[in-house]
């Protein structure tokens, strides 16, 4: 590395930054596909042009890196001399893939520039030092925030060992979750039922308590958006009082229904990490929420305002206090503000 670099001052020119933003964007190619891998995007830069670009496309699929350089080969690019931008430093393991460190070695190319360092225990520095030693110029931190905003699951999960926990509630004008004086049932804009249904999308797990089950007999899948996969559902429901016909546990997608055998959300939320869970979405009712609020287990926390008034209203109380950030935007009809800290 640098000691620009190591001394933080490292400056970066708008043709970099242009480089690492489009590696950032086609990473997205592999969204909802490569759990519980991150995403991550790799731009192959020769004499100023771009000669390849690749994405980690699906688990088990090329690593960004090789797919850039198979792209180039495709192309009739020679590598020799290129530069590399990654937004993940390059692995120098073997996993579901050889190292893209030697792919990058044998491809000749000459500095790669790194977004985010690879906090994963078999790579964590490994990987920019091996390409160090080998003699290639590397510099990180170009658009690390970026790539960290766009990693966040994959780093959270990594250094915690549990999933980023997302919460997301619906409220009418004055704040009430329900209107007991309907069924049970949405009251959102059908706009708004897509975001949702593409937020579940993107979560690994969506969990609920009995009385949500109860009452709504959701089947919590994810139907409106185009999806490879279904989250795992999960219910809390200790006093094993959801009814045995439930929509969740009669379909064929996985549901985990935890009565006697549930011992705090603590320890649930380390087995979901155990079974690489990376990002939970919590659902269901007002009780559920506030166990998850008052034990400081939300990392964000989606709050959905309807402009309905409901006649027979459920109102609830939710502290939000410990949040430091609030970005606010629209879904559908629905005013969404979004807290994290
Ligand atoms: C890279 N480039 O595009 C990705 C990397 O077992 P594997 O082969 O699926 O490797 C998974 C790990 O490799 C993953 O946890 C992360 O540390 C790193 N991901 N590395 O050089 C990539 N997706
Ligand atoms: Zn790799």
């Amino acid at each position: 590395m640098s000691n620009a670099q190591s001394a933080g001052i490292m400056t970066w020119s708008a043709e970099q930054c242009g480089h690492m933003r489009r590696a950032l964007e086609v990473a997205e190619k592999g969204r909802g596909q490569v759990r519980p891998n991150p995403l991550v995007g790799c731009v192959l830069v020769k004499d100023g042009e771009v000669i390849a670009e690749g994405w980690h496309d699906h688990l088990g699929g090329l690593h960004a890196e090789q797919m850039a350089i198979h792209d180039a080969e495709e192309k009739g690019h020679n590598t020799n001399g290129a530069i590399a931008y990654v937004t993940l430093e390059p692995c120098n393991h073997f996993g579901r893939t050889p190292p893209c460190t030697e792919a990058l070695l044998w491809a000749g190319i000459s500095e790669v520039i790194v977004a985010h360092g690879d906090p994963n225990p078999l790579v964590r520095g490994n990987g920019v030092a091996v390409l160090v030693e080998a003699g290639i110029t590397v510099s990180s931190g170009l658009l690390e925030q970026e790539a960290s905003e766009q990693m966040r699951e994959f780093l959270h999960w990594c250094e915690n060992r549990r999933p980023y926990v997302t919460v997301k509630v619906a409220i009418d004008a004055n704040g009430s979750v329900d209107d007991l004086a309907e069924d049970s049932g949405r009251f959102t804009s059908t706009e708004c039922l897509e975001k949702v249904h593409e937020l579940r999308r993107d979560c690994c797990a969506i969990l609920v308590g009995a009385n949500t089950v109860i009452r709504d007999n959701p089947t919590l899948t994810v139907r409106l958006v185009e999806t490879e996969r279904q989250p795992l559902r999960i219910v809390i429901d200790p006093n094993n009082r959801i009814h045995p016909d439930s929509k969740i546990l009669n379909d064929e997608f996985s549901t985990r229904h935890l009565k006697d055998d549930f011992r705090g959300l603590d320890s649930m939320l380390d087995m979901l990490g155990d079974l690489e869970i990376q990002r939970l979405m919590v659902e269901g009712g007002p009780t559920t929420i506030n166990h998850f609020l008052e034990q400081n287990l939300v990392d964000e926390f989606i709050l959905v305002q309807s402009s309905v008034v409901h006649t027979r209203p459920v109102n609830t109380d939710f502290d939000l206090s410990s949040f430091t950030n609030m970005e606010q935007t629209n879904w559908g009809s629905e005013v969404v503000k979004v807290f994290t800290r």
